[in-house]
């Protein structure tokens, strides 16, 4: 609210965690530059700045109208000289000439299809990219050997890279809970992830399953793959037991932020009457492939398991966003000197571990408004 001679100012509070971030998002132009820079930066091992970018880019998501003026962001907090620079440089010009460059430079792009293979991280990519690898043609032709994830990331590649729709996702979910009610009935599964958030798209599709009895879900992943597998919808999977269990290299180290449930890493394998089933309309892109139609696509799918006693705090950890999720932990440690994790969260004055069976006790224990889901963003 301003009359003419002033512009509007924005007050925003300075952690992603204590904002309300929808998908209406009144910046894209901007919060799209700021994005593929910090994109950008993570590829390169430069997560510091990277941070930095996605925490400007979540400061122009939460703005009510769209930015006209530099001197409308005066106050606002994370918008650190170099993504001013940028911003600037779009309202001036239209375009950033960092952001441009960036995209056209050949490493950006080597960096982008080669991490486009699941199972290659920017180290892997970088490492290719010396070695004079730049596509996928040239990855094929080289002879460098590749990993079982990474072999199936380059055989449903195309598909991978494909957004997942909602209905997908849904699709997806009846038979993941077909798998879960098959091997442990009563046992519950919750949609994490982006779609939790309300996305209408996403890269993969994320699960937590649980038991209302603590201990029931022991041993409860190896049983839903193999269900999985025996049906055929599989087309690949990896899965991490649980490390609070001795493993093979000695005790679980007391790893604070790494997550230390059961989880699986999957491809899957989703017929196109799947989704039908699932009361979907025919899909869009069945592609040719041997002359003929083919009547699946590869969907990309995490699965975690909780005992129910850290389930709330596994809920909270793995619905995201990836900033959200930073700036709770951030807020909690700088904030309140506790440590938050997927598993728990502890007071470190109090030397006490702070219980709760909600989302909404987790915020109140942190000092945080409650955010719901789809406010989550960030
Ligand atoms: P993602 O599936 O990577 O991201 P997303 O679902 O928010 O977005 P997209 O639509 O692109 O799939 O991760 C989901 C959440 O899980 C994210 O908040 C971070 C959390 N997570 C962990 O806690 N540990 C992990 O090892 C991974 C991979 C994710
Ligand atoms: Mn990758
Ligand atoms: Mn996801
Ligand atoms: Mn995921």
């Amino acid at each position: 609210p301003t009359n003419e001679a002033e512009v509007e100012v924005f007050s925003v509070p300075s952690y992603a965690c204590q904002r309300r971030t929808t998908l209406e998002n009144r910046n894209t132009v901007l919060t799209d530059a700021l994005s593929l820079l910090a994109e950008n930066a993570e590829l390169s091992a430069e997560e510091g700045r990277g941070v930095a970018f996605r925490r400007a880019a979540a400061v122009l998501k939460v703005l009510p109208e769209p930015v006209t003026d530099m001197t409308q962001l005066k106050g606002l907090p994370c918008l650190g000289e170099h993504s001013l620079r940028v911003i600037k440089d779009i309202l001036e010009n239209g375009a950033s000439s960092e952001v441009e460059s960036t995209k056209q430079s050949e490493r950006f792009k080597a960096l982008k299809v080669l991490t486009g293979v699941f199972g290659v991280g920017a180290k892997t990519a970088d490492r290719w990219i010396r070695e004079g690898i730049h596509d996928l043609q040239q990855l094929k032709d080289s002879r460098q050997t590749l990993n079982r994830a990474q072999r199936a990331g380059l055989e449903h590649y195309d598909d991978i890279n494909q957004p997942v729709s909602k209905a997908e996702a849904d699709a997806i979910g009846e038979i993941v809970e077909e798998a879960v009610a098959s091997v442990l009935p009563g046992a519950q599964v919750t949609l994490i992830g982006g779609f939790r958030r309300g996305k209408l798209t996403g890269h993969d599709v994320d699960f937590l399953i649980t038991h209302p009895e603590e201990g029931r879900e022991v041993g409860l992943m190896p049983k839903i793959v193999s269900w999985l597998e025996s049906q055929g919808f599989l087309l690949y999977q990896k899965t991490i037991r649980n490390s609070y269990l001795e493993s093979d290299d000695g005790p679980a180290r007391p790893c604070s932020n790494m997550d230390r449930f059961e989880r699986c890493f999957s491809v899957f394998k989703l017929a196109e009457d799947e989704k039908r089933r699932a009361g979907q309309t025919q899909s869009h892109h069945a592609s040719a492939e041997d002359g003929g139609l083919k009547p699946w696509r590869a969907v990309r799918v995490d699965l975690v398991v909780s005992p129910i006693s850290q389930f709330a705090f596994a809920l909270l950890g793995w619905t995201g966003s990836k900033l959200f999720e930073r700036e709770l932990r951030r807020w909690a440690g700088h904030e309140k000197t506790m440590s938050l994790s997927s598993h728990a969260l502890y007071d470190n004055t109090q030397r006490t571990y702070l219980r709760a069976t909600s989302e909404e006790e987790i915020f109140a224990h942190l000092g945080l408004d409650y955010i719901p889901p789809s406010e989550r963003n960030a």
